[in-house]
This record gives structure tokens, C-alpha cells and sequence, in this order.
């Protein structure tokens, strides 16, 4: 077994360089702090920093302009330095002491040049005007907006319905411990030490309100906690992700339909699947076929609308290798034979979700991005292909088989620099001792 070494100090900036590699823009991703509000904020755009180059004792800022944008870091060039990028620096634009132009003046906060650049010019008045007439900058209130869409309206000792990892077949009840970036720490009740604890976005598709599984028709693992204890309050039902209403009435999803679905156990896996059975409000119990428990222990639930479940050939028409059933022999798989064999018919086409949003995701974007299969882990990932909505993550230093399946508008994804402003911790790139190379790092088994 290989030992994986940490990368101390981790540095975004360093990693993406000046060079062809991108973040994925911050407007990817709604979920996240200025998600929907981030504007036209570019390359180009002027902002007020601290120069760290003044060669005085007090506090002084300076203009600089943002040369390349990663998610939320910026790569920032002192104004006067023209061409010359030996000074340039990364930061992060949503961090505190950034500000639009005018900030300074407003606040009566000094303007000075860097000491390596002061004799360049000797009215910098004049430069400055200059250099800044019809330049961009923050809109003015830019950090308010920041602050605002870093409250999240979940809180310590909520309860919710969330499925329960060792048994996705149904959910149980948890309450949330720790609330980062809008990501929760559900401890599960009746687990008094609160080391079962379940990482999630709070708008994850697997946690409900108090009540979900019962109204649906979803299993549960009852509660024997027959009143809250101080503090505790069922999260109100608003605050949940919505799904779209769906119309049960006329041809649905019926038991025993086939379809391809993402193996939630194995997301880099798209696996041959049927529905087990039809829920309200438009969920269905999932199975993995081949793989399935007798006791159907681990289905597991699907919205009809899921960006996780696709008709029967999704794969074939997309160039995506479907996982046949466990022990198939008759390989290469053929939907036809399969269908005919089981007696079976696919799941209509028309009853899938085909909406692909303009999502804006490019083939070798880096990001931050959950590892589902450790859900606490946001690491250092790459998108290196798109099929209509679903994006294929690859986490940078992994081998493929880590790869995951993900949906474009999933809340398990982060712009570059959202554990940094969130506080929450990023796991780096796995390197190895370089005289183990190749391969990369093996993979042993899923969960440690
Ligand atoms: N315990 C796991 C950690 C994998 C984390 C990978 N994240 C991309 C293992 O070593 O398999």
C-alpha cells in the first residue's frame, strides 16, 4: 500500500499559473456566495489592495488590475507595472481588504505607488486618471453583497430527514452540528458520541424536512426520541431544494422499467438499472441490476427530474461506457437482447429530464469538488468531460477510477477559492514520493 503525501500549503495561484489552465467562473456555480450576482467581473476589472511594496510603517493601498481570473482568485498586477509581470500576485477577490476604485478617496485611506516603481512617473495623479478613465471596478457594494451570501439559513440543532449512508434505501434523522459555506454536518440521531456524521449541501438532494418519508412513502429508520431535547427545531420546510412538480397521471414510470442511472455507490460508474418502485411527488426507488440486495436494502431514490438517471441507450448514443449487470456474460451488452432476455421494457424517453442549462463548464476547468464517496473531502478536481449536463470530474493527482459522475447544477461543486473564503479545509492534489512514480495512486478500497 502506497503512502499518500500531503502538499503543505497548498497555492491555487501556483497551480493555475499564467499559462492556458482556467477556473471554471465563479457565475458556474449558483449555489455558492455571489453565485447569481457576480456580474461582469473580468480581466480588466481595477481594484483597491494593500500594496505590500510601500516601504512605510502605516497602511497604504494601492490600484491593481485583475490579469486572470480562477473562480474567486484573481491574479493581480500593481497599476504602473505595464508589461512587466515579475510583481503580479493571486488573491482572493471576496476577501475583506479589496475594494473598488474610490474607496480610498471616499475613506480618506492613502493612495501610493510601489517603492520598486515610484521614480517611473512623476505625477501619478495624472497616471492614474489616465489609466483608470473607462476602466471597470467593484461594483460599490460588492463586500456587503459578500457578507450577505455568506449567511446560510440553516442552523446548529436543526433536524431533517437524510438518507442513511449505511442504508440508502432509507432515511433517518439528523441534526445539523456545524454549518461551513453552506455546507452541513448532520449527526444522526440517536448517535450520542456524534462521530455518524453525514456531510452535505444544504440544498442536496438527500435531505428533506421532518415528515419527507412518511408523505412520500420512503422508508425510514424510526426515531425512538420521543421529544426534542433543548434547542432542537425541525428545519422548516422552505428551506429545502425544490423539486419541479411532475404529472403522475398519465404514462409514469412503472416497477420493473428499465433505465441507465448513475451507480450511487460507484459514481464513476453508469450502471443498467430498473425502477423498484414508484413513490409520490415523482420518486422512484432505484435498483442497480445485478447488484441489487434480496431485500432491496439498497435501492435508493431518485427524483424523476434527476440529472442522475437517463432511458435506456443514454450511453451508447453518448459514447459512455455502461456498466452491464454483475456477472452478465452475454457481453458487449445490447439493450435489445437484455430486454428481451428479462422480460422487461425500458423506461419512455419522454419521461426524463432533458433540460441542458447553459452551464458554461469547458473540458479541463479545474474546481473544487466533493468527493461523494467521502463527502466530508472538497478537493483540488478538474471537469475533463461534458455529456449535455453531466460533467465528468477528475480529482487532480487520483487515478480515474476515483472519476465522478456530476450533474452541472450540483451543489457539490466549488469555484477555485471557495474552501479558502468559506473556511472550509481543501484536500490537495495526491502526490506520491516522486521515485514511486508511475503510477500515480492506487486505489484500494472506496471508504477508509
Ligand atoms: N480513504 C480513501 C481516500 C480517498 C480520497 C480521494 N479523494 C479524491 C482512499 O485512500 O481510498
Amino acid at each position: 500500500s502506497k503512502t499518500v503525501i500531503p502538499v503543505k500549503g497548498f497555492d491555487w495561484g501556483h497551480y493555475i499559473g499564467t499559462g492556458d489552465i482556467n477556473g471554471a467562473p465563479v457565475g458556474c456555480f449558483k449555489h455558492v456566495p455571489m453565485g447569481t450576482s457576480w456580474g461582469d467581473l473580468a480581466e480588466g476589472v481595477r481594484v483597491e489592495v494593500p500594496n505590500t511594496d510601500s516601504g512605510l510603517p502605516i497602511k497604504v493601498y494601492w490600484i491593481a488590475g485583475v490579469i486572470k481570473l480562477a473562480g474567486f482568485k484573481a491574479l493581480l498586477r500593481y497599476e504602473g507595472f505595464d508589461g512587466d509581470s515579475g510583481r503580479d500576485f493571486w488573491c482572493n477577490i471576496c476577501v475583506p481588504d479589496i475594494h473598488p476604485v474610490g474607496w480610498c478617496a471616499a475613506g480618506g485611506k492613502p493612495l501610493v505607488p510601489p517603492k520598486s516603481i515610484q521614480n517611473k512617473c512623476t505625477n501619478w495623479k495624472a497616471f492614474l486618471v489616465k489609466c483608470l478613465t473607462g476602466a471597470k471596478t467593484l461594483p460599490i457594494d460588492f463586500s456587503t453583497k459578500v457578507q450577505q451570501s455568506m449567511q446560510f439559513p440553516f442552523k446548529k440543532l436543526m433536524r431533517v430527514e437524510v438518507v442513511d449512508k449505511t442504508h440508502l434505501c432509507r432515511t433517518r434523522v439528523a441534526l445539523v452540528e456545524q454549518v461551513i459555506g453552506g455546507r452541513l454536518r448532520l449527526v444522526y440521531e440517536e448517535c450520542e458520541d456524534g462521530s455518524d456524521d453525514f456531510w452535505c449541501h444544504m440544498y442536496s438532494p438527500l435531505i428533506h424536512s421532518i415528515g419527507w418519508s412518511r408523505g412520500i412513502g420512503h422508508r425510514f429508520k424510526r426515531s425512538d426520541v420521543s421529544k426534542k431535547l433543548d434547542g432542537q427545531v425541525d428545519a422548516p420546510g422552505q428551506l429545502f431544494a425544490k423539486v419541479k412538480d411532475v404529472d403522475q397521471s398519465g404514462e409514469w414510470f412503472k416497477d420493473g422499467m428499465k433505465l441507465e442511472a448513475i451507480d450511487p455507490l460507484n459514481l464513476s460508474a453508469i450502471c443498467v438499472a430498473t425502477v423498484r418502485k414508484v413513490l409520490a411527488d415523482g420518486y422512484l426507488m432505484i435498483g442497480i441490476d445485478g447488484s441489487e440486495a434480496a431485500d432491496g436494502s439498497d435501492w435508493f431514490c431518485y427524483h424523476a427530474t434527476s440529472p442522475s438517471i437517463f432511458p435506456a441507450g443514454f450511453c451508447e448514443i453518448n459514447t459512455i461506457e455502461l456498466t452491464p449487470p454483475r456477472g452478465y456474460t452475454k457481453l458487449p451488452f445490447r439493450w435489445f437482447g437484455y430486454l428481451r432476455e428479462t422480460g422487461s421494457v425500458a423506461a419512455p424517453v419522454k419521461l426524463f429530464n432533458k433540460e441542458v442549462p447553459n452551464h458554461g463548464f469547458c473540458p479541463g476547468m479545474k474546481l473544487e469538488a466533493v468527493d461523494l464517496m467521502e463527502p466530508r473531502l472538497v478537493c483540488v478536481a478538474t471537469v475533463t468531460r461534458i455529456v449535455h449536463r453531466l460533467l465528468r470530474i477528475h480529482f487532480d493527482g487520483w487515478e480515474d477510477e476515483y472519476d465522478q459522475w456530476v450533474d452541472c447544477e450540483s451543489p457539490d461543486l466549488y469555484p477555485v477559492g471557495w474552501c479558502q473564503l468559506t473556511g472550509y479545509q481543501l484536500q490537495p492534489p495526491a502526490v506520491l514520493p516522486s521515485r514511486e512514480l508511475p503510477p500515480s495512486v492506487t486505489k484500494q478500497k472506496k471508504k477508509s
